[in-house]
């Protein structure tokens, strides 16, 4: 007998799958409005989830429904760098409006999601994305995933240079079956291929890949020492561009950063990324297929929740993976350049490009663009999209910036908005500037309570006791998830609030907004409704004895967690009614 582990079912499914194609063309043309399980798994490296409305299922039970699953898909389109166009954008809303629930979400890796799609819908759906030169392969699956890039458009050589090398890596990494382009760009009924793209011409084989991919998603960016808004450290490769005199100099390298974590398995953890080597520009493509090689070869393809690269390094050590790396290389790599993070943009607000031009970033909360109430968010976009046409850049913050905008047409922009309801950058507080949260609920398979519909509400609250506190512009991340995989990035900001039961959350507190370091747990089991006079007293606590212009996570990493807790225990014991107002005295 084999003492090799047992692979993984979806180890099974992509090796039987003839290189992503299985049974999804046979099965897109029948009669259900699901697909199979071998199905469901294959789809994903084409863009897409299966889910189901969570709201319709409970709904459906209470009604003592047979079937209460409402089955529809997710399509997340990528989008390297977030860089599109007015049109493009335009489109993707369209979509929204024809085969989808009438909203669109901008994601945290600058990405594009559609939900509520139909099965009868779904090959129409990729195949216009596909049409406006977007697309959804390798959205999602144990691929190289979207490849994130600093949003900026600054006319620079420095910005041109990351854009550039975000571009050769998307070029190198994609995959390049024809699968995609049999299933989504050939006419169903005629078969004549429609859309050149989505795949090589010739090579059927996947010279990076081979024929079962990664073991799992495997998460790209490229970014600044000076300004990490793409949140380097917590990508499973990052280039952090370090610049002398004006030029990118070269690069160093982080591998393993990664934020998914299983309670209940405690082999599994959060893990922001090692340094690895330091790089010269030219060597950063073949670099990242050395490392995604490595991860193909090594990487653990028995056991999915210990399959991305973090644990790879976490079981060898730094050194005998950077070996492995260097082997697969050719040739031995630098010890990484000294320098490290040490800035943060969102490039919210107005911005000179450089070239005369202007580009304004619009918080958009938690990436939901829709029109409710008074608020019309869509309509705006339609508007400014339909007449202005500026460039469109997604950050990875889940918010928009529009580019190579006229200064002329500042004051227009800014009354399109504000005519559709929807507040400048420069109205809204900053601590709703600085959060962002997760999907989750209803659409999310995985979630466990709410998060996306459930963090506006905290913030208007928290927003009353940060003005009592006097901390109103005080910047620090705050960051929620509807479960522990991580997906608004909660471990390493200031402030992460994780799903942990329905209706309660874990506070981790500790992180910074630089990204580079992890966070704990303050607070487990938190009630929604706690989490604000939760918040209070370490805030207050905060407002004491912080040290000039600290931080809050620097503050609460100084102080550490049982400091912390016994001071906030004994705040709360002396303030057991006024839990949300600030403290007149410090407690014993
Ligand atoms: Fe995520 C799974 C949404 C960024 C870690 N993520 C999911 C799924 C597909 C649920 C599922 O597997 O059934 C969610 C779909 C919800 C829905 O209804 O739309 C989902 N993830 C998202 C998005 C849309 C969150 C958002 O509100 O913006 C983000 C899409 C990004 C994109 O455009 O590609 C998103 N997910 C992230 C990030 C942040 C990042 O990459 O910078 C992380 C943490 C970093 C990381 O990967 O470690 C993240 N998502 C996960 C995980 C945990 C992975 C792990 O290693 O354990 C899962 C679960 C899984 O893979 O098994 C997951
Ligand atoms: Fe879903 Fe959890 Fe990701 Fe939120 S963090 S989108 S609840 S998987």
């Amino acid at each position: 007998m084999s003492d090799e582990p047992k692979l993984s079912p979806v180890e099974t499914f992509k090796i039987q799958s003839n290189y992503l194609r299985g049974e999804i063309a046979q099965e897109l043309a029948d009669e259900n409005d699901f697909f199979g399980k071998g199905s469901i798994q294959l789809l994903k490296h084409h863009g897409t989830y299966q889910q189901d409305d969570r709201d319709a299922r409970a709904m459906g039970r209470k009604d003592g429904a047979k079937s209460a699953k409402h089955y529809s898909f997710m399509v997340r389109t990528r989008i390297p760098g977030g860089r599109l166009t007015s049109e493009q954008l335009l489109a993707e809303i369209d979509l929204c409006e024809e085969v989808g629930n009438t909203t669109l979400r901008i994601t945290s890796r600058q990405g594009l999601q559609l939900h509520g799609v139909v099965k009868h819908d779904l090959w129409k759906t990729i195949h216009r994305i596909n049409e406006i030169q977007l697309s959804t392969l390798a959205a999602c699956g144990d691929v190289v995933r979207n490849v994130m890039c600093c949003p900026a458009p600054f006319t620079h050589a420095i910005h041109q240079e990351l854009e550039q090398l975000t571009d050769d890596l998307v070029a190198n990494l994609s995959p390049r079956t024809r699968a995609y382009h049999e299933i989504w760009l050939t006419d169903p009924e005629s078969g004549e291929e429609t859309l050149v793209g989505g795949g090589s011409e010739s090579a059927e084989l996947e010279p990076l890949y081979g024929p079962t991919y990664l073991p799992r998603k495997f998460k790209v960016a490229v970014g600044l020492a000076s300004d990490n808004c793409v949140d380097l450290y917590a990508n499973d490769l990052g280039f952090m561009a370090i610049v002398e005199s004006g030029k990118i100099i070269g690069y160093n390298v982080l591998v393993g950063g990664g934020m998914g974590v299983t309670p209940s398995a405690e082999k599994t953890f959060p893990a922001v990324a090692k340094r690895m080597a330091f790089i010269k520009p030219e060597q950063a493509v073949d670099v990242a297929k050395a490392v995604i090689m490595v991860q193909r070869d090594f990487g653990n393809r028995a056991d999915r929740k210990i399959a991305r690269l973090k644990y790879l390094i976490h079981n060898w050590g730094l050194e005998k993976y950077k070996a492995k790396v260097e082997e697969y290389y050719g040739q031995p790599l630098a010890d990484p350049h000294p320098e490290d993070v040490h800035g943060f943009d969102d490039h919210i607000g107005w911005h000179e490009q450089g070239d005369g031009r202007l580009f304004y970033g619009l918080n958009v909360e938690n990436g939901r663009i829709h029109d409710h109430g008074d608020f019309r968010l869509k309509s705006a976009l339609r508007e400014i999209c339909g007449t202005l046409k500026p460039g469109i850049r997604l950050t990875a913050h889940q918010s928009i910036l529009f580019t190579d905008v006229d200064p002329a047409d500042r004051d227009k922009l800014q009354s399109i908005l504000r005519s559709h309801g929807v507040k400048l950058s420069e109205e809204i507080s900053s601590v709703r500037r600085w959060s962002m949260a997760c999907v989750a609920w209803p659409t999310c398979g995985l979630a466990i309570t709410e998060s996306e519909r459930a963090l506006p509400g905290i913030i208007d609250q928290l927003e009353v006791e940060l003005a009592k506190l006097g901390l109103s512009h005080e910047t620090f991340t705050l960051r929620m998830t509807g479960c522990p995989n991580g997906c608004a990035r909660p471990y390493n900001c200031d402030i992460g609030l994780v799903g942990k039961a329905v209706g309660k959350y874990t506070v981790f507190a500790g992180g910074r907004l630089l990204g580079d370091r992890l966070n704990f747990n303050f607070r487990d089991m938190v009630p929604a409704d706690e989490v604000v006079s939760t918040l209070v007293p370490l805030l207050t606590y905060f407002k004491q004895e912080r040290t000039a212009g600290e931080t809050l996570g620097d503050f609460c990493h100084r102080k550490g967690r049982d400091d912390l807790v016994t001071w906030t225990d004994a705040y709360t014991a002396q303030n057991p009614t006024a839990q949300n107002t600030q403290a007149e005295t410090q407690p014993a």
